[in-house]
C-alpha cells in the first residue's frame, strides 16, 4: 500500500460541516459528489498534501446512517492509495482479511475502491483506493 489517500469523516449535515471545515482548514471544498451506490453525499478538502472526505448519508439504511446512529459523528474510515487494487485485494485475502466487496467498486473522486472489515483491523474501517486514471 502507498500513502494515506484520504480520511473519511461521517457527518450529519454536509453543508454545515463543509462550512466548518472551510473555516478550520482555511481551504475551500474542491468537490461535492453524490455516490448513489454508497448512499452518500461527499465533500472533499485538500490541505498540506492531505485529503479529507466528509460523508453524509442519503438513506436511512446506509452504512453512514448506521454508523452515525451507533457511534455518532467522527472518523469513519482511513483510505490507502494502491497501484493495483486487484493485486492488493488478492494479497489481503491471502493474508486472511475479510474484504467487504468481491470486486472493486466505483467510489467518489474517480477511484476504484474496496473495504476491509473493521473487525479485522482493530476496529478501523480500511479502504483501498486506486485512481481510475491509473488503470
Ligand atoms: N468503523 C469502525 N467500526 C465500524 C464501522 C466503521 N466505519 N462501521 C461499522 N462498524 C462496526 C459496528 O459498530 C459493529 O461493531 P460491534 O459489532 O462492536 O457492534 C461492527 O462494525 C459490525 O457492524 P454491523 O452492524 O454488523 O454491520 P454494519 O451493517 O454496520 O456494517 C460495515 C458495517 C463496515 C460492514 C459496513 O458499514 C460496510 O460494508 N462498509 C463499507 C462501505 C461503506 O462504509 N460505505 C460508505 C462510505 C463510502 C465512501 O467512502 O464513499
Amino acid at each position: 500500500m502507498n500513502k494515506i489517500e484520504h480520511i473519511g469523516i461521517a457527518v450529519k449535515n454536509l453543508d454545515a460541516s463543509c462550512e466548518l471545515y472551510e473555516r478550520l482548514l482555511g481551504a475551500v471544498c474542491y468537490k461535492k459528489e453524490n455516490v448513489e451506490s454508497e448512499a452518500v453525499n461527499t465533500a472533499f478538502f485538500k490541505t498540506g498534501g492531505n485529503k479529507i472526505e466528509l460523508l453524509a448519508a442519503t438513506s436511512a439504511g446506509s452504512a453512514i446512517a448506521k454508523f452515525l446512529d451507533k457511534k455518532g459523528e467522527g472518523i469513519h474510515h482511513i483510505a490507502f492509495d494502491v497501484d493495483d487494487i486487484l493485486a492488493e485485494m488478492e494479497r489481503l485475502k491471502a493474508e486472511g482479511f475479510n474484504l467487504l466487496n468481491e470486486q472493486p467498486k466505483k467510489g467518489a473522486d474517480n477511484k476504484l475502491i474496496c473495504f476491509v472489515h473493521p473487525k479485522d483491523t482493530n476496529g478501523v474501517l480500511i479502504e483501498l483506493c486506486q485512481d481510475i486514471k491509473n488503470i
